[in-house]
């Protein structure tokens, strides 16, 4: 399989995402995405503002916009913060977009045709004082599966249950705060899950690379039955209720449910992509066009997880259309944010825009990668980000590429020295330098988040134990051949470390490149380490880059607590 479709999960619209966002779907995907273009893989890695539903119209009041210009505006900040952090989108689409509106209304026209769609009449929260049926986020009240206050209508954020806002207990509207509502029947359009149940487990059981947590989430809830599930909403943002240009009769005012239509948005960003950039989508998304030899990749926190592995395979296995589906489904648990969770609706925690004003990418990019919420919740502490950041980056990586390149130029004058032969301390890192870039590259080939960070960082170990035995500066005393011997070797370690460190921290992997006249972007190392390490030639102008990575204080700590909150 030599092309790679990578998605990430579709960030709301609504405000500038927090780290754990970052953390769980967006950062991992571009790693990804990163390295399989260095192995020389064609890549095509797509996103997009998820834009429709009830949290783009609240957020909108709430900022006294209407809701185009709202996410007209709010998408070019997510893709300014985006560029910030190096997300290497091949596109950032929105689900508002024409492509998806039309993809949308297609998919409901064959579900409906293959009898997976039917109209129903619904009973719903009608809000008197608001004059509106009010789905899900318009209504709150309490969980009626744990009980906790706070619900919204569609999801409970407490015990990640799927809602309907009739079984709210205590409800109230979300516009006007009034109780004073009733239960309308109105009609709705559903996909029924249930006759696609089996279909579905069966397509599920075909998927053997599935990691743990998706498949224990899909499996929960076909094991529970799958249910028919209302698609269409009260609502006027939104993709209308039509088919083939002409609305639907009794559907004037509604529109699709948002999470109905976002997965698709997967497929229409493509073909935004090809659109503007002259692609072809169908060779990433039609196995009748191509698509059966991609492989299809996706991220996503874990609460999205049973959208991705019942509600969008519905749509797609009831089209019965030849759609590629998901191959891989990484999930990603919590990052958690001193005894709670990050919030968006609370502000709570650090976000995008401002994590940016007090550390550059890189620095969050490792720290999120080795700290990754991967296999279980993991708690942000300023005190980690420190030790990442000094330790890691500064104290092994940084330390090792300057203080090879310094003395490089105080004693060879900048230009990598000839020397003569390699000794016995150069074949055994040699063999140390393969045997890591090979468990390097199968962890980022198996999305071992970890992993990764802890193999790439064992490869930078590597050099400051190198130079600490060899000890060129006290051979540039008693033999300069062999001193050359060494320099020229961390060097070729230096353009080493910026090739396989690209993936995570490629900002400062860029700088190092462009230290040792290494080229850009990066290609992938081949396990033949001495050649590998021989490929920054004697004669080369090589120089120190400006500090790659700046410590963090105390004061810093300080300052960001009083400013961001989170005491230890
Ligand atoms: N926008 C949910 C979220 O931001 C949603 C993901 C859509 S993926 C198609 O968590
Ligand atoms: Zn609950």
């Amino acid at each position: 399989m030599s092309r790679i479709l990578i998605t990430s999960a579709l960030p709301y619209i609504n405000g500038i995402k927090h780290l754990g966002n970052l953390a769980g779907s967006m950062l991992p995907a571009d790693v990804y995405a990163r390295f399989q273009r260095s192995r020389g893989r064609e890549v095509l890695f797509v996103c997009a503002t998820d834009e429709h539903g009830t949290p783009a119209e609240l957020a909108a009041a709430a900022a006294g916009q209407d809701v185009v210009t709202y996410c007209r505006e709010q998408h070019d900040l997510q893709r300014t913060v985006a560029e910030g952090f190096g997300l290497s989108w091949d596109w950032f689409g929105r689900s508002s977009s024409p492509q998806n509106a039309r993809l949308t209304q297609h998919f409901a026209g064959v579900l409906e045709d293959n009898g997976y769609i039917e109209e129903r009449t619904d009973r719903l929260v009608y809000s008197i004082d608001d004059a509106r049926f009010l789905p899900d986020r318009y209504i709150e009240g309490t969980c009626p599966i744990c009980g906790s206050p706070g619900a919204r209508g569609d999801q409970c954020d407490s015990c990640n249950s799927l809602l309907d806002p009739i079984d709210l207990i205590d409800p109230v509207s979300v516009i006007s705060r009034s109780r004073n509502l009733e239960v309308r029947e109105t009609r709705h359009l559903y996909l029924l899950q249930s006759r696609l149940q089996e279909q579905i487990r069966a397509w599920v059981d075909s998927r053997p690379e599935f990691p743990a947590l998706a498949r224990s989430i899909a499996n929960k809830h076909l094991d529970e039955g799958l249910i028919d599930r209302g698609i269409t909403r009260d609502l006027v943002w939104g993709v209308p209720v039509a088919r083939d240009g002409k609305p639907r009769a009794g559907f004037e005012n509604k529109v699709f449910y948002v999470w109905f239509d976002a997965p698709i948005e997967y497929v229409a960003a493509t073909e935004e992509w090809a659109d503007a950039l002259g692609g072809d989508w169908r060779r990433w998304w039609r196995t009748d066009a191509g698509a059966d030899d991609v492989r299809y990749v996706e991220f996503m926190g874990k609460d999205n997880v049973a959208f991705h592995t019942v509600s969008f395979p519905a749509t797609i296995l009831g089209s019965g259309e030849p759609w590629k589906t998901v191959d891989l489904l990484k999930a990603f648990n919590w990052l958690n944010w001193y005894g709670g969770k990050f919030s968006t609706s609370q502000q709570r925690g650090v976000f995008m825009d401002t994590a940016l004003e007090i550390l550059p990418p890189d620095a969050w990019r490792w720290y999120l990668t080795a700290n990754s919420p991967e296999h279980s919740d993991s708690a942000f502490t300023w005190e980690q980000l420190t030790a990442a950041v000094n330790r890691d980056l500064a104290d092994v990586l940084g330390n090792f590429v300057n203080r090879i390149l310094k003395f490089n130029e105080t004693r060879f004058g900048g230009v990598v020295p000839e020397g003569g032969e390699t000794g016995p301390l150069e074949v055994a890192l040699q063999a140390q330098v393969a045997a890591r870039i090979g468990d390097l590259t199968d962890q980022f080939e198996a999305i071992e988040v970890r992993k990764s960070a802890q193999a790439l960082r064992a490869l930078w170990v590597l050099g400051n134990e190198y130079l600490q035995e060899a000890a060129p500066w006290t051979a540039i005393k008693t033999d300069p051949a062999r001193a050359a011997v060494i320099v020229r070797t961390a060097i070729n370690l230096v353009g080493l470390y910026a090739r396989v460190s690209a993936p995570v921290i490629p900002f400062a992997a860029e700088a190092m490149a462009a230290a040792v006249g290494e080229a850009w972007p990066p290609v992938w190392p081949t396990a033949d380490s001495p050649a590998e390490l021989a490929r920054i030639p004697a004669g080369r102008a090589v120089a120190a880059p400006p500090v790659l990575f700046r410590k963090i204080e105390e004061a810093d700590v300080a300052a960001w607590t009083a400013r961001f909150g989170g005491a230890a």
